[in-house]
């Protein structure tokens, strides 16, 4: 194999290597209010961002949201999840029940334009009496 060979070869695995590290990691979720009043029909919206950039993540399609209460051990309590209009540009919000006070686990799933893998993340919010 030539040098040069070996140099392009090199190059197209860092750069793959760099196309992978940037992929479905490179982005965060995060609960607009991490506290709420426990209720049914309570709006909870999620925050997606370019952890590089910083910005909000718009134009984002989730796809699955699931509402349990896995963080104080009842992951059996899952809890409808509706999703509602967004407020912002990187914002999702969605309506689902926080039927008692505690933690409840959000997990979802998102398509983010230009991204190929699927963007997941998990975000906690507490629900207050
Ligand atoms: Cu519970």
């Amino acid at each position: 194999m030539k040098s040069s060979t070996i140099a392009a070869c090199a190059a197209a695995m860092s750069l793959y290597a760099t196309a992978a590290i940037a992929g479905a990691g490179d982005y965060a979720f995060e609960a607009v209010k991490p506290e709420m009043k426990k209720g049914d029909d309570v709006l909870v919206a999620v925050r997606l961002t370019d952890k590089a950039s910083g910005k909000p993540v718009a134009d984002a399609v989730i796809f699955k949201t699931r509402v349990d209460m896995a963080p104080d051990n009842m992951a059996d309590m899952e809890s409808p999840v509706t999703p509602q209009p967004s407020p912002e540009p990187g914002v999702y919000a969605f309506k689902t029940d926080l039927p008692m006070a505690g933690r409840y686990q959000i997990t979802l799933s998102a398509k983010v334009q230009g991204e190929p893998e699927t963007v997941t993340g998990k975000v906690i919010v507490k629900a207050v009496k």
